[in-house]
């Protein structure tokens, strides 16, 4: 009874003294969900792809608009967050707000499928340095009509449409046209991108040879207060965070519908509409459990912070020089985009801690 009442004492203590939050959600592993949790979230996603636009949806930057596709009324509330990202794609890029923006994204999105679409499990990511040895032999790619992710190559035959696993029914997008969920498996995707020799010094590069166990580690242990080399070395050219994206093909590395228009074809492959990709959601719960570990790997990374606002790829000098932006520098006190859609008025200084009252998640390891 003691130890009862001591161990209630200290919750309360620890909540009201740290800030901690009172229930926290712990994410896991896809592989260490079962096949009924797989299928709860799999429902999930296609429950959020059959509920209607949101009218409040409103684009920030664009560009995306302007190139690709103007805000359809004939979508979901899942093209909403694809849209979300595609038109913010050069504001959260290449600036400070990669790391803050995509976990706010990452955590707004669970929330909607738990308040909108009754999801009660807790958001899944994938480590894809366990698989970077063999990424096709990865389970993920189960077939499973109900808790498979499906095939990492769709068939050639219809554009790449994923044909199996539980995207493979019921689940279309609308950007930058009305298709189905697309992949296509290509180990060595960096040879598309060899005309901008600067930025993509090793255009034959396998793509899973960045994404291993060791690089991962190597970088969590490396970039002691240096948010700025950190952040280079997970989103830059031929790192980590665009392999992952650019070995799947299809939506998740911005490759075109083939009813695109002309333009989007001109501008491929582009990192706008991921989010299209389910598997977005999870490689993105990835990338933020590394900022999340090499947060809390040194007391000096902990609140580690330095970034522009701007985008800056003109020229590989320049993207040396602020590989996450160029000023207006932001702080702490700088607001997340949200384009209608992410609830508004957050700072970066209120998602940087995971384990605070406002996110209140962590990861299982
Ligand atoms: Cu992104």
């Amino acid at each position: 009874m003691t130890l009862v009442i001591l161990s209630f004492l200290f919750s309360v203590l620890a909540s009201t003294a740290w800030g901690a939050c009172s229930s926290i959600e712990v994410r896991r592993e896809w592989r260490n969900f079962t096949p009924a949790e797989k299928a709860a979230w799999i429902d999930a996603v296609k429950c959020m792809a059959h509920l209607p636009h949101n009218d409040s949806l409103y684009s920030t930057v664009g560009d995306f608009a302007a190139t690709f596709a103007n805000i359809s009324s004939n979508s979901s509330y899942y093209d909403d967050y694809a849209y979300v990202h595609s038109d913010l794609n050069p504001v959260i890029h290449f600036t400070g707000l990669f790391f803050p923006f995509h976990r706010y994204f990452v955590w707004s999105y669970n929330q909607a499928l738990k308040n909108r679409c009754g999801y009660t499990g807790v958001a899944p990511y994938w480590d894809w340095t366990i698989d970077s040895a063999n990424v096709l032999q990865a389970g993920i790619w189960s077939d499973d009509p109900t808790s498979g992710i499906g095939q990492a190559v769709g068939i050639a035959g219809n554009d790449f449409v994923v044909g199996t696993g539980g995207f493979s029914s019921n689940f279309t997008l609308a950007y930058p046209v009305s298709h189905g969920l697309r992949r296509n498996f290509t180990l060595q995707p960096y040879i598309d991108f060899a005309a901008d020799g600067d930025f993509f010094p090793e255009p034959y590069l396998d793509a899973n040879a960045t994404f291993t166990p060791e690089a991962i580690n190597q970088a969590i242990a490396n970039y002691t207060g240096d948010y700025k080399g950190f952040q280079k070395f997970i989103e830059g050219f031929e790192g980590p965070h665009g392999s992952v994206h650019e070995i799947l093909g299809g939506d998740l590395a911005g490759y075109c519908p083939e009813d695109a228009p002309e333009t989007c074809f001109e501008n491929e492959p582009s990192p706008t509409f991921s989010a299209n990709e389910p598997l977005f959601w999870l490689h993105h719960a990835m990338v933020d459990r590394i900022w999340w570990r090499w947060q809390n790997a040194h007391p000096n990374n902990t609140n580690a912070f330095f970034g522009g606002s701007v985008q800056n790829l003109t020229t590989y000098a320049a993207y040396l020089e602020y590989p996450n932006g160029a000023p207006p520098y932001l702080s702490m006190d700088s607001i997340l985009p949200t384009d209608g859609i992410l609830a508004e008025g957050t700072t970066l200084g209120n998602v940087w801690s995971t384990e605070g009252d406002f996110l209140c998640y962590t990861y299982a390891d």
